[in-house]
């Protein structure tokens, strides 16, 4: 097995256990009954992969067992799997922007690993032989900076920030300006997670995404949205107020190695109708993954 699948496959034994690696067991019975269905939809509810993703998934699999008269144990498990898989592959967000930089603004609630994630993604295009910036936009937490100054100068990437309380616009704006100073391919803006209210919150995420716009026409040309898969189908509630505050382009999914939830990807497909693009995997730079359904959907399913 590769290095990379073993990340995926621990990093996915709490959900696993939780739920889907006992699917297989369920469906080893030599006749699916009514009851067999009932537990399919616990056992997928129970890792909150939401009321209508569920629901579509019984649907498929029933239709399936309905046309082809499957019983047996492999034939329905290569049948889930295609579902499943079908369900999380969704069209990436459009990668033609030809922008230098290009530049991508981070939203999501408080500890939801925003910051966390613009330093591993940072490292990882780094890696790949990309100049990048870091924008310290989270001016409503000193920390915020420390922690996002603390990986730029890891993998030595240049961090923009402003004063404690200053104003999140500015110190964006200036990120940009500075990126584009600088040749920079890509400049991750970091966003607060919280502020004194839900509304403030939002309207200082419009004026950034704005301000973004007025530092560099067609910026920012991605906004990726981070949700804690810890969460579960609270991630969800918060990501449609996201929505409809900014254009959010797909979702990275953090912290799935801590959790037992991480059915929510589908929910993130079927509710949200949003590519997940990364998947945090744990702490370290190298746990932030590109998110393969395949990968995501095995690992789920075969461990016991
Ligand atoms: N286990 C695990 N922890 C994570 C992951 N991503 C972030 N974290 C942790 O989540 C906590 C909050 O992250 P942070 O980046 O500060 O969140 P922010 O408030 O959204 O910026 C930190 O302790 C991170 O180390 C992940 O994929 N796995
Ligand atoms: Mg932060």
């Amino acid at each position: 097995m590769s290095e990379l699948f073993n990340l995926w496959k621990s990093g996915l034994q709490k959900t696993s256990k939780a739920a889907f690696g006992r699917i297989s067991n369920i469906l080893g019975a030599t006749e699916i009954t009514p009851d067999v269905w009932d537990e399919l939809e616990a056992l997928l509810l129970q890792s909150d992969v939401g009321v209508k993703a569920a629901g579509r998934i019984l649907d498929q699999l029933k239709q399936v067992v309905g046309e082809s008269g499957l019983t047996k144990k492999a034939d329905l498990d290569v049948a889930l799997t295609a579902i499943l898989k079908s369900m999380l592959v969704l069209a990436p967000p459009d990668e033609a922007v030809n922008s230098k930089p290009k530049v991508i603004l981070v939203v999501g609630v408080n500890g939801s690993g925003k910051t966390t994630t613009i330093g591993k993604l940072g490292s990882r295009y780094k890696a790949q032989g990309s100049t990048v910036v870091f924008g310290a936009a989270d001016t409503f937490r000193a920390a915020a900076s420390e922690q996002l100054m603390a990986w730029g100068a890891r993998s030595g990437i240049e961090v923009i920030r402003g004063e404690p309380d200053s104003d999140a616009g500015a110190v964006a704006y200036n990120t940009v300006q500075y990126g584009a100073q600088k040749a920079a391919d890509i400049v991750l803006v970091d966003t607060a997670g919280r502020l004194h209210t839900r509304f403030n919150l939002m309207e200082e995420l419009k004026k950034v995404h704005r301000v973004l716009g007025k530092a560099m026409p067609g910026a920012p040309h991605q906004v990726l949205l981070v949700l804690d898969a810890t969460t579960g189908q609270n991630a969800i509630q918060q990501a449609k107020v996201f929505k409809e505050a900014v254009s959010v382009n797909g979702v990275i999914l953090t912290k799935l190695d801590s959790s037992a939830k991480g059915g929510v990807a589908f929910s993130i497909a079927e509710d949200l109708k949003l590519p997940i693009l990364f998947a945090g995997l744990g702490e370290k730079a190298e746990d932030l993954v590109p998110f393969e359904p395949e990968s995501f959907i095995e690992s789920l399913l075969n461990q016991g």
